[in-house]
């Protein structure tokens, strides 16, 4: 299965590469006025879909365009063809594929692919966590002002009135420097891989960061919510090290 997977999210990830540059103003249409999408998006799902449904006919799916479809099987794919569509249209490098497999409600694979980036990142339920086929796991920081972390702004598209402004000025004085990529999928891979020490954000769907939050835990990382319990996303999402995971969370109490 994660040969396939694996596969899949390259191919769909070579076809985002080479269409990003010709993306027209009439290939965009507003889910709301800050929340887009662009026809990529959709034919990037749609080919995701149908490859699936070939191989594996009897699984459930679940996309950020198409919404879900089964609710038979053992098996769902849950899949954001492009997470960091706003990247994606304005020319930037910081958008990926992210895919998880879940049976039974556990996730078993998941991966993660950022065409531009050339970075693959999947993880499967008995191994650890790879990037372009290589081991990795979550930084040893250990004090905030060595840590460099990144969050996002999704509650700021919601127009959510519970933002994560607050959050932000507490947090970033604390730490070394702070990122802001626009792909929870990639912020959580790159908590994973250790080139970020943590990451938090509030108001994601469960496509955003399904594939992401299992390839922390398989690095060895820790995912919870806001009171340090696993209920999310709706709660909001933090990952980090099992040594920073308690003095940012006391920036949530
Ligand atoms: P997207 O690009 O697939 O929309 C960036 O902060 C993260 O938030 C991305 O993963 C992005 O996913 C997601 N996101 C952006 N706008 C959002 C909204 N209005 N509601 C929920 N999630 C959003
Ligand atoms: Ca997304």
């Amino acid at each position: 299965m994660i040969t396939f997977l694996i596969n899949l999210i390259q191919q769909a990830g070579a076809i985002c590469k080479a269409e990003q540059s010709n993306i027209l103003p009439s290939d965009v249409t507003f889910k709301t006025r800050k929340d887009l999408v662009t026809r990529i998006d959709k034919n990037i799902e749609d080919f995701i879909v149908e490859k699936i449904r070939l191989k594996y006919p009897s699984h459930d799916i679940l996309g950020e365009e198409t919404g879900r479809s089964g609710f038979s099987s053992d098996y769902i794919w849950i899949i954001d063809p492009i997470d960091g569509t706003t990247s994606f249209l304005h020319q930037q490098p910081f958008y990926s594929i992210s895919i998880a497999i879940q049976y039974r409600g556990q996730t078993i694979c998941g991966a993660v692919y950022a065409p531009r980036l050339d970075e693959l990142f999947y993880a499967e339920k008995h191994s650890g966590a790879f990037l372009n086929g290589r081991p990795v796991y979550v930084s040893n920081a250990d004090k905030l002002i060595n840590s460099v972390m990144a969050t996002g702004f999704a509650c700021l598209r919601a127009d959510a009135e519970f933002n994560n402004l607050s959050y932000f000025n507490k947090i970033v004085p604390q730490l070394r420097d702070i990122r802001r990529f626009g792909s929870a999928a990639i912020d959580l891979c790159y908590v994973a891989c250790g080139k970020l020490d943590g990451y938090w954000e509030m108001n994601l769907n469960t496509y955003d960061i399904a594939a992401g939050a299992f390839i922390v835990e398989k690095a060895g990382g820790i995912v919870c919510d806001f009171n340090g319990d696993v209920h999310f996303p709706g709660k909001g999402i933090i990952a980090t090290n099992s040594r920073l995971v308690k003095k940012l969370l006391e920036n949530f109490k």
